[in-house]
């Protein structure tokens, strides 16, 4: 039998940070959709923080690119076991998009163009820990990585920054989005390894 040391999860990154449970270190970037990738020009794009008495607050393209820009340094957490580190992106805060926005509720659904839905509790999208982000690597998103813009929230698993961003609906009550109504997790920090309901 080989002997393995608890809490051994093979090679470190470069920079001695460690993996979460589970993850291995990839250098490229997966592209993981579930479904097509849909076509939006940024001319028609428009995103929506949209109330629990169903007051809507919007940006089109131009409003966003007015709004101060952060430049995070991030490592991405997927499912599917790959980790990628360091990963540099452009993009605005949820603390800036939703400054102004009268809300009493805990959740989010937050909803793409193309029909994908993720689900989190508000507070994980405040205090700088969330993005909507287009541009990465100092190029514009590519569209099958979420351009025009996709939400980015790296301290949960992948599947909960959601490509192709297109609402933030605010909840009293916690809705299940897409993968969450399959069986996987419905919070899912990787740190915890909470990938599948029950883990
Ligand atoms: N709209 C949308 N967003 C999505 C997905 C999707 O299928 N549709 N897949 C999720 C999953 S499971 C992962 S791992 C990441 C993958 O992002 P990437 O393709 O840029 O690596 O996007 C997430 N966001
Ligand atoms: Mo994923």
């Amino acid at each position: 039998m080989p002997i393995i040391s608890p809490g051994f999860h093979g090679r470190r990154p470069a920079d001695g940070k460690k993996l979460p449970p589970g993850q291995y270190e990839t250098f490229d970037f997966p592209v993981l959709s579930a479904g097509p990738t849909p076509h939006v020009p940024q001319e028609t794009w428009e995103l929506a923080v949209i109330a629990e008495d169903g007051r809507r607050h919007t940006w089109d393209w131009a409003a966003l690119l007015k709004l101060p820009m952060e430049t995070p340094t991030v490592d991405l957490h997927c499912v599917t076991k790959w980790s990628k580190y360091d990963t540099e992106w452009r993009g605005v805060s949820l603390d800036v998009l939703l400054e102004d926005v009268e809300t009493a509720a805990d959740f989010a659904l937050v909803h793409s163009y193309g029909g994908y839905t993720t689900n989190l509790p508000l507070e994980d999208l405040l205090d700088g820990k969330a993005w909507i982000v287009h541009d990465y690597d100092g190029q514009e998103l590519a569209p099958e990585h979420g351009g025009p813009a996709r939400l980015l929230v790296p301290h949960l698993y992948l599947w909960k920054s959601a490509k192709w961003v297109r609402a933030i609906e605010l909840r009293l009550d916690d809705e299940p989005g897409f993968w969450e109504s399959a069986g996987y997790h419905n919070y899912g920090d990787p740190w915890q390894e909470q990938r599948y309901r029950g883990d």
